[in-house]
């Protein structure tokens, strides 16, 4: 007796509750969805994933301010639109239709309007368009290069050699990670800007790290580029985003955000030097000085300084280089 009547009284409650949660949290987005994951998908989650670089804080401005409000309007229009037709002009209440076909004023309007929210959609689109293509000052570039199927990673100017990441295998991976984790991440100093070189080796792959805001396609000879700043220090996952044969689902990339120290630590780990590049400018110099007799060499360029000078022919240079570096190789290594 009661049963029925309860449960569709429950029923009932459920679908009105659930509309109106679902209008609220539409309405309410960042409170409800604070306890989202940062890098990684949340279980059972909704919406785009939590921002950690700027540029995906512009791309989640223009989703929530700009597509989403379009969306919704246009969708309540529509839907006005037909509810009014179908009630006002059914056989019913309507048996005799009018015979006129065709209105000006209403074509128009139905031309230029969605012209002119094009256009106003495109002003932002284009913002946001200059935003991933006008790259702050760089502070790090790493080249990307997508295999059938993994990833390389290289740091030219750190002098990181090219290595290959590959996907964790699923009894290494945590279960919510697997096909996100990777053995060998790609390692990134926290509040600095990256630039990636982008490539492909064989066939088009796409680099996507959606807390970053990143999806570029990676294509075989051809360079292109994106950048980031991650905010926070953590590891954030992507993936490929570009179907490229049968282990396309099992080429994850991971990005771990370290302090400036634990960054100089891994380059160092990896056989690179965070001062690369001033050492080959002073290697350079010390290159060139070689020749010139008899002036006191630094410390630090006296080992570059050695071979040159040991094979210069002139005399006078020969002995007092060598003499000059012997005890200062040692502290240089
Ligand atoms: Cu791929």
């Amino acid at each position: 007796m009661g049963m029925g009547t309860r449960a569709n009284a429950w029923i009932g409650a459920r679908i009105g509750g659930g509309i109106a949660a679902a209008a609220l949290a539409a309405f309410a987005a960042a409170p409800a969805w604070a306890q989202d994951l940062l890098g990684q998908p949340t279980p059972g989650g909704i919406d785009l994933q939590p921002a950690a670089s700027p540029l995906k804080h512009e791309a989640i401005w223009f989703h929530n301010w700009i597509l989403l409000p379009m969306c919704i309007i246009i969708s309540l229009l529509v839907l006005g639109l037909l509810l009014w037709i179908v009630v006002r002009y059914n056989k019913r209440s309507n048996p005799t239709p009018a015979k006129w076909s065709h209105n000006t004023v209403i074509e128009i309007i139905w031309t230029v309007v969605p012209v002119l929210i094009l256009v106003g959609i495109s002003l932002f689109s284009f913002r946001l368009l200059f935003a991933y293509h006008d790259t702050p000052e760089v502070d790090l570039t790493v080249k990307v290069t997508g295999n059938q199927w993994n990833w390389a990673y290289e740091y030219p100017d750190q002098g990181v050699s090219e290595y290959i990441s590959n996907m964790l295998p699923e009894d290494k991976a945590p279960a919510h990670l697997y096909r996100l984790a990777a053995d060998e991440p790609m390692v990134v100093p926290v509040g600095k800007t990256v630039e990636l070189l982008i490539t492909a080796s064989d066939v088009i792959h796409a680099v996507a790290l959606p807390a970053f805001g990143l999806k570029v396609d990676a294509v075989p000879g051809r360079i292109n580029h994106t950048w980031f700043r991650a905010e926070k220090t953590g590891v954030y996952y992507g993936q490929c985003s570009e179907l490229c044969g049968v282990d396309h689902a099992f080429m994850p990339i991971q990005i771990n955000v370290v302090t400036e120290a634990e960054f100089a630590a891994w380059v160092a780990s990896k056989g690179g030097s965070m001062t690369k590049k001033a050492d080959e400018a002073a290697a350079a110099a010390a290159a060139a000085a070689a020749p010139a007799p008899a002036a006191p060499v630094p410390a630090a360029d006296a080992a570059a300084a050695t071979a040159p000078a040991a094979d210069a022919p002139t005399a006078a240079a020969a002995p007092a280089a060598p003499a000059a570096a012997a005890p200062a190789a040692p502290a240089a290594q």
